[in-house]
């Protein structure tokens, strides 16, 4: 298809086309692929062994292409792989997890996590061959020193996570969606702008060779889903 441009108040436009299936065709992907995101688990227990870095760069890729607010795209992906930072991440984030486990979280809270097994140790933030800490952007910062707003920047970076999140299961690796809280500890490591605030951290590699997940059951579609 040959590509085709126009012009809208001075602002290009490209046209866009996409393939379009059949009613039944339409069925067939869409189940297919609910079976696969649905065999998607957040696993704890990651294998040492190595990715290329071409891999984790093509999952940021796809990350990045998603949508965001004015198309400000108002998110970085800081990849470490390097030992020495993967150690004062895990170390600075036991430290937070430490005091949240024993002190800042409510009966209710330690309660709610119960099924998963949680606590203070994260091996994890060392064990796995990548840590891809996502931090979002409040705000940019120009050239001559003057802010300037993004819009809608959680909802944004939340969508480039559940992007990263799929790129990462369709590839054929793990990750968890890991919180520390307060999780500053993570500017100060890598050295983040004050404009970039941490969103998640997410360990990214192979599981264990035997690795365990809760059972947990998800909600069927009559406890999720109100058809108008
Ligand atoms: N952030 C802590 C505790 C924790 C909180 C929730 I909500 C979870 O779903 C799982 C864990 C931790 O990562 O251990």
């Amino acid at each position: 298809m040959k590509a085709q441009f126009k012009t809208v108040n001075g602002f290009k436009f490209e046209r866009f086309q996409t393939k379009s299936f059949s009613e039944t065709e339409l069925l067939k992907r869409s189940k297919t692929y609910f079976e696969k995101i649905n065999a998607r688990r957040t696993v704890r227990e990651f294998s040492d062994k190595p990715v290329p870095a071409a891999v984790i760069r093509n999952l940021i890729r796809a990350a990045s292409s998603a949508p965001s607010g004015a198309h400000k795209q108002p998110w970085t992906f800081c990849v470490v792989k390097d030992l020495n930072l993967k150690k004062q991440i895990r170390i600075a984030a036991e430290k937070e997890e430490r005091e949240s486990y024993e002190n800042r979280m409510s009966e209710e809270w330690l309660d709610a996590i119960k099924p998963l097994q949680t606590d203070w140790n994260k091996p994890f933030l060392e064990t796995a061959p990548y840590l891809i800490i996502v931090f979002k952007h409040s705000y940019e910062v120009k050239p001559d020193g003057t802010k300037k707003n993004n819009y809608y920047v959680t909802e944004s970076v939340g969508l480039a996570c559940g992007f990263l999140l799929t790129a990462i299961h369709h590839a054929g690796l793990v990750a968890l969606t890991h919180t520390p809280s307060p999780m500053n500890f993570l500017s100060d490591i890598l050295k983040r702008p004050a404009n970039e605030k941490p969103f998640l951290l997410i360990p990214v590699g192979y599981p264990n060779a035997e690795t365990w997940v809760p059972r947990l059951k998800r909600k069927n579609l009559k406890a999720v889903l109100v058809e108008y």
